[in-house]
């Protein structure tokens, strides 16, 4: 497992004709990518989603079963600490050094 524990601004994305499938966000948002250790069905899917979600400012999670990686969209990058809190919380482990 690669550690990843990356953050990057994240430019808004439009189209600017007919509806777009491209998910829209804000400028300024920011996209977080960490990779969690120990998921193995949907309900530690939901568990890591749901307590990452509480974090303040975090307005989208999506959790990729199978690679472990998550990425967190939010209006400013939460602490790697609070991440790391709330995967603890729901009972998974973040992968990569302290
Ligand atoms: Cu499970």
């Amino acid at each position: 497992m690669t550690s990843v524990a990356e953050t990057r601004s994240f430019p808004g994305r439009t189209k600017t004709a007919g509806r777009s499938r491209v998910r829209r966000y804000d400028s300024g948002m920011s996209l977080s990518v960490i990779t969690v250790t120990g998921m193995s069905c949907e309900h530690c899917q939901k568990a890591v989603r749901a307590e990452i979600s509480a974090i303040p400012g975090v307005s989208q999670v999506d959790v990729d079963l199978a690679s472990g990686e998550v990425k967190i969209v939010a209006e400013s990058a939460p602490e790697m600490a609070a991440l790391r809190a709330a995967v603890e919380e729901a009972g998974y482990q973040l992968a990569g050094p302290s």
